[in-house]
């Protein structure tokens, strides 16, 4: 049997008179398999947000519940510790950043105990630890070994200010750095990459698997990796040096209509154009520093293009927006791009500026022209009808005309069929100190070597202070770069740069299944027996990249037969379930348009105004930012209201993937609801001597109210036991409780439902809503305890198991004799079904029936819905006599 801890400091401020739960809770595990829940682990930033209080909530709830069911659940925490925020803080405090991230650490813990998070602190890891970070570096070997590592001099973005280099994602549409904010600049070096473009199929592929990620996110990753089916054409050129070239595009069928080709700035053309035209030479130089929307270009003089189907020449450009990087054709540089203004609107932007006299033309018109008047231009629907200037496509549908033209074409040898990926190679390289070093030896006789697994990990060596002096910190420490090849034995240098902290992330989750093994990152068996992740929690934002590399990481380990996971194809997550933000009140005057401070408003009724001005501000919710002064701690909520209610209301104010919209001020309505469990609880505990050998008894023992009253409380277990299983809205289990307890608390009044029946469910009850308000169900269930020695070994921890729906087998009736009704008895459903003989014989013997009945014939009986109607002829007057 497992214990799990419950936090030992809550003492709770509002609900007064509950005693914190001390000490350990026995579960029962009968469940031998695992059940692994898992919410992303935290940047230790020193201190827990709203958007941490809401992930840790929603999983510590799937973790008591499938506690409750008696699984073995693996629940653990870590830290993201790498990065850069710490390196900042470290470089502006002059002290190491290791200082700074235990620190925070501490205190993150702190909050997460005070929130009640039960996790599974045996298995925590730091991934600036260097017994986690050594298994960075070995699995960066194995991907060595394979050919999955290398490197290239590759083009990055470079920020100026912060001096390092930036993923693309951490550039905005701007050109700015997420960070620092300063324009980025474009900077070739020297860089290492992983292999991820090896694993695209498997990436797309498997996606089909992945039945319980939302879809959402599925397209996302879709989107990411950036599938495109296209022909690789050959054209033609009227110049003797370059006679040929090749484009790639995805609209063959377009061809008939080219009217220019657009190069990017590297292509071999340009850069052999180039040396003998400065113009074009300072058009290049210029190139980097253009806005990304630019729509310049440059026509290369001295050389056109042949269109391979009309054999009409086309001019040459330098086109800014032509990716260097994207679709070369194989082993060359540069990219190639053919231009079609009348039915791509980037073509058709640069035409209109590049070539200004020249008219649009256009092969494909609408399918449904009937309410249009004219073709819109550019017309770039991937669906038509090809126009009539196609020659023998005349009438064809896009698709059809595009693949008999590719046909053609390849048929001609002037075009291959590929499919193209916008993923790219994932760069790891960061010129950072606060990460993992890269175990490379820079030999000049032997390359690069990689550091012998034995002499891993390679240490971060420890500084006072970071080098900021340029270049890689790592750099100026020569302890660190000065060694032996480990190949030749000769004097060699060590690589400097760290490895990307999505690396650290990419494969924590193995690592918690084994966080003690020296000798590899996890022990085969453990992985396999516990993978693939059950569900995951975590913020959308990291829906592309983390979900990303870390599929590609798991896959690859499987490759590596470092784990068994053929059945779930390698994928490492099997419920994704992504939580939305949490947004906070924002307060702004409507004058001013200003963001306003707490201090800057004040209370009026039961609204409020600007103290300055008495005016109203205007209130919305956004996402929390410290320049819009809308932020909430989640500790004041927990200090205030304590964490079961902190808990609770974090649930019930939104469904899991929506956004919630915070406002504490709303939390009183669970905490009526919580004072109303622990009332109706000391109440019911007073009924009477209870024996803890109730069981619901069979349905004719039960009156109707206790028939309804079980079925109510069994579509509450049912329905919150549900919404556990799918956790898609967790909301509902609140607004469940917050019935069941109506429920239980108007029975408890009317007295019409057995006091066993009522205590029964009341226990059930504070079952049901341990995962949620752990401490406030403990209470509850020792208040039982206490007050009914005969409910001592009742095991509250056990999730309550569905029961029968139970139907009344009796019904109501009345009697109706001559129009009046007379009386209503309750007998056994199908009465009317057996006849009028044995309803009649039924009624008779009824003690209550027999007066109205006894000695006297009826002329009519009629049976109709619950009524029994008799007619009986009224005793005629004696006329005449007297
Ligand atoms: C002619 C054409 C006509 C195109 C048309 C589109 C519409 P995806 O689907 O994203 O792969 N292209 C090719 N290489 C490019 C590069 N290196 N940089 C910028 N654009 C490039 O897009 C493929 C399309 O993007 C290709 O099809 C090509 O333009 C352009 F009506 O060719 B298309
Ligand atoms: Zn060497």
């Amino acid at each position: 049997q497992r214990l799990i801890d419950v936090s030992e400091k809550w003492k709770p401020i509002t609900l007064k008179g509950i005693q914190t739960p001390v000490g350990k809770i026995n579960l029962v595990k009968n469940r031998p398999e695992s059940m692994y829940i898992l919410s992303m682990f935290p940047y230790p930033s020193g201190m827990l947000h709203m958007g941490h209080l809401r992930v840790y909530v929603i999983s510590d709830t799937l973790n008591r519940f499938y506690q409750q069911r008696g699984h073995d659940v693996i629940h653990p925490m870590g830290w993201d510790a790498f990065g850069l925020p710490a390196e900042n803080a470290a470089i502006e405090r002059g002290i190491n950043p290791k200082v700074w991230t235990e620190e925070n650490i501490e205190k993150m813990k702190k909050q997460m105990n005070n929130m009640l998070a039960n996790f599974s602190w045996e298995r925590e890891l730091k991934t600036c630890d260097p017994d986690y970070y050594k298994f960075n570096q070995w699995i960066f070997l194995k991907m060595f070994e394979k050919g999955l590592a290398y490197r290239k001099e590759a083009e990055i973005n470079w920020d100026p200010i912060d001096k390092t280099v930036l993923a693309n994602e951490q550039v905005d549409a701007k050109g700015r750095s997420w960070r620092s904010g300063a324009i980025v600049e474009k900077k070739m070096l020297n860089q290492w990459f992983l292999k991820i473009t090896d694993y695209t199929q498997d990436l797309l592929q498997d996606m089909n698997i992945l039945k319980k990620w939302p879809d959402k996110v599925k397209t996302m990753q879709h989107h990411w990796i950036g599938k495109s089916k296209g022909a690789r054409i050959t054209f033609e050129t009227n110049c003797e040096e370059f006679k040929t070239f090749s484009v790639y595009t995805t609209r063959a069928e377009t061809i008939s209509v080219v009217q220019f080709i657009g190069l990017s700035y590297d292509h071999p053309i340009v850069t052999k154009f180039a040396k003998t035209n400065q113009d074009l030479q300072k058009y290049i130089d210029g190139i980097r520093d253009l806005p990304d929307d630019s729509k310049s270009g440059f026509r290369i003089p001295g050389i056109m293009a042949i269109n391979p189907w009309t054999k009409k020449e086309i001019p040459i450009f330098v086109a800014p927006y032509v990716i260097p990087s994207y679709a070369n054709e194989e082993g060359t540089k540069g990219a190639a791009v053919m231009g079609v203004p009348g039915h791509d609107s980037r073509d058709f932007v640069f035409s209109n500026e590049n070539l200004p006299d020249e008219p649009i033309n256009t092969c494909v018109k609408p399918i449904s022209t009937m309410f249009l008047n004219s073709t819109p231009v550019p017309f770039t629907e991937k669906i038509g009808y090809m126009e009539d200037n196609t020659g023998g496509m005349a009438g064809m549908v896009t698709n059809e005309a595009r693949k008999k033209m590719v046909d053609q074409m390849v048929e001609d040898g002037i075009a291959k069929k590929i499919d193209q990926y916008r993923l790219r190679d994932w760069l790891i390289s960061r010129q950072r100190y606060w990460g993992t070093p890269i175990p490379i030896i820079h030999c000049d006789s032997c390359g690069p070597v990689p550091v012998p697994e034995k002499d891993l990990p390679v240490v971060l060596p420890d500084v006072h202070e970071i080098p900021t002096r340029g270049g890689n910190p790592l750099a100026h420490i020569h302890d660190f770069v000065d060694v032996k090849c480990p190949s030749c034995g000769g004097d060699a240098k060590r690589e400097t740069d760290t490895m990307d902290t999505f690396m650290d992330s990419s494969w924590y989750y193995f690592r918690y299944l084994d966080n003690k093994n020296k000798s590899l990152p996890f022990a085969y068996d453990k992985a396999s027996k516990n993978m693939p992740v059950e569900i995951y929690v975590g913020g959308v934002e990291h829906a592309i990249l983390h979900l990303l590399y870390s599929r590609f990481v798991s896959k690859f380990l499987g490759s590596i037969n470092m784990w068994d996971g053929k059945n779930c194809h390698y994928e490492p997550f099997n419920q994704l379930v992504t939580q939305g933000m949490v947004h906070g009140k924002t307060f702004v005057d409507p004058k001013t348009g200003k963001f306003l401070k707490p201090d800057e408003l004040e209370n009026a009724g039961d609204k409020m105004i600007i103290k300055d001005t008495g005016e109203t501000p205007d209130i919305s919710y956004e996402k929390m930012s410290k320049s819009k002064y809308n932020g909430a701690d989640p500790d004041e909520c927990i200090t205030h209201h304590g964490p079961d209610a902190t808990r609770a209301h974090i649930l019930f104010q939104a469904p899991v993937h929506d956004v919630l919209s915070w406002d504490e001020s709303k939390i009183i309505g669970i905490e009526r609801w919580l004072q109303r469990i622990i009332s109706i609880t000391g109440k019911i505990s007073e009924f009477k001597q209870f024996e803890a050998s109730y069981k619901t008894p069979v349905e004719d023992e039960l009156n109707e109210f206790e028939v309804e009253f079980h079925n109510e409380m069994q579509r509450y277990v049912r329905s919150i036991t549900e919404s556990f299983e799918r956790c898609q809205h967790l909301n509902t289990v609140i607004s469940d409780y917050m019935k069941a307890t109506h429920l239980i608390d108007k029975a408890s009044m009317n007295r019409k439902v057995r006091d066993d029946m009522i205590m029964f469910n009341l226990q059930k009850l504070i079952s049901l809503i341990y995962p949620v308000t752990p401490s406030i169900s403990e209470e509850m269930a020792s208040t039982i305890k206490e007050k009914q020695p005969g409910l001592a070994s009742w095991n509250h921890y056990q999730w309550p198991m569905k029961e029968r729906m139970t139907e009344w087998p009796f019904k109501h009736y009345q009697v109706v004799i001559n129009g009046r009704t007379k009386f209503k008895f309750v007998a056994e459903k199908n009465l009317f079904k057996k006849g009028m003989d044995y309803v009649y014989e039924y009624l008779i013997k009824d003690p209550v029936g027999r007066p109205y009945l006894v000695n006297r014939t009826y002329d009519k009986m009629i049976l109709k819905y619950n009524i029994v109607s008799f007619v009986f002829k009224k005793p005629k007057k004696n006329k005449g006599h007297v």
